[in-house]
């Protein structure tokens, strides 16, 4: 897979992508990610991006110009036409079935912003515009790292073990069950005693029980998805309605 960024602060990704799981991914040949400084697009002596805004207000806009010439340009150095992704507060909130859809694709264009916001021409140009959710960040570039790193992570032979992407708590739809390493008594905490049995069925058991729990408890709003039987369902539903007693 090929990854094109583009930005006006190239260095800010280039260091991260060098790094972790993406810097193996990208030595293994697992996937291409190259940064474009949009400045190399300019044409005018200050190299300017940015602009007032048509009616006024405050900030700046992104010029369109650079931002055509740049898309146009990096489209031309690899055959596949690319899906062009604008990184934008105003864009679908990524989650792990996005995430999936665009590891599938063979090339991503992601753009980067460091405005109030984009001239709206510039987004006839996208595909898809992306947020990574409902708070308030300076730019896109972190936003950008992160799509990176969720789609990297599912490109064949990224991870070192290779099903812990698909066993993955979001891919059915529950949080994680509490885990225990040594030592069994900590600090007089004790490691429930179901873990430390060797019976397999039972501890199977218990874990599917407390991600119910869990998810009831914290993330009820992933149940809607969730693959729950219809015990799972009741008890997960006496949780959520916030019941005393949830006994095993
Ligand atoms: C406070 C400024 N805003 C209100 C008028 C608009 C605004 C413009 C640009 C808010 C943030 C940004 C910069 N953010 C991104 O470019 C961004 C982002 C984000 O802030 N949160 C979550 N996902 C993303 S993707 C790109």
């Amino acid at each position: 897979m090929r990854i094109d960024i583009i930005s006006v602060l190239p260095e800010m990704l280039t260091a991260t992508l060098d790094a972790s799981i993406l810097g193996r991914a990208q030595a293994r040949g697992i996937i291409d990610v190259a940064v474009h400084d949009l400045r190399d697009w300019t044409t005018d002596r200050h190299r300017t991006t940015d602009d007032y805004p048509f009616g006024g207000g405050p900030g700046m806009v992104m010029k369109p110009e650079p931002v055509y010439r740049a898309l146009d340009a990096i489209s031309d150095l690899h055959p596949d036409t690319p899906m062009v992704v604008v990184m934008s507060p105003q864009g679908r909130p990524l989650d792990q079935a996005l995430v999936h859809d665009l590891a599938a694709q063979s090339r991503l264009i992601l753009l980067c912003g460091r405005y109030e916001g984009f001239d709206e021409r510039i987004l006839d140009r996208a595909d898809l515009e992306v947020s990574i959710g409902d708070y308030v960040l300076t730019g896109g570039e972190l936003p950008a790292l992160v799509l990176v790193d969720a789609v990297a992570r599912l490109q064949e032979g990224a991870l070192g073990c290779t099903d812990s992407a698909t066993d993955e708590s979001f891919a059915e739809g529950l949080l994680e069950y509490p885990q225990y390493t040594r030592p069994a008594v900590f600090e007089d905490k004790q490691v429930p005693e179901v873990l430390l049995s060797g019976d397999h069925a039972r501890i199977a058991a218990w874990r599917r029980r407390e991600s119910v729990r869990r998810t009831a408890e914290r993330r009820p709003d992933l149940l809607v998805h969730a693959h729950l039987t219809d015990e799972e369902r009741e008890f997960a539903r006496r949780i959520a309605e916030g019941e005393t007693t949830h006994g095993d």
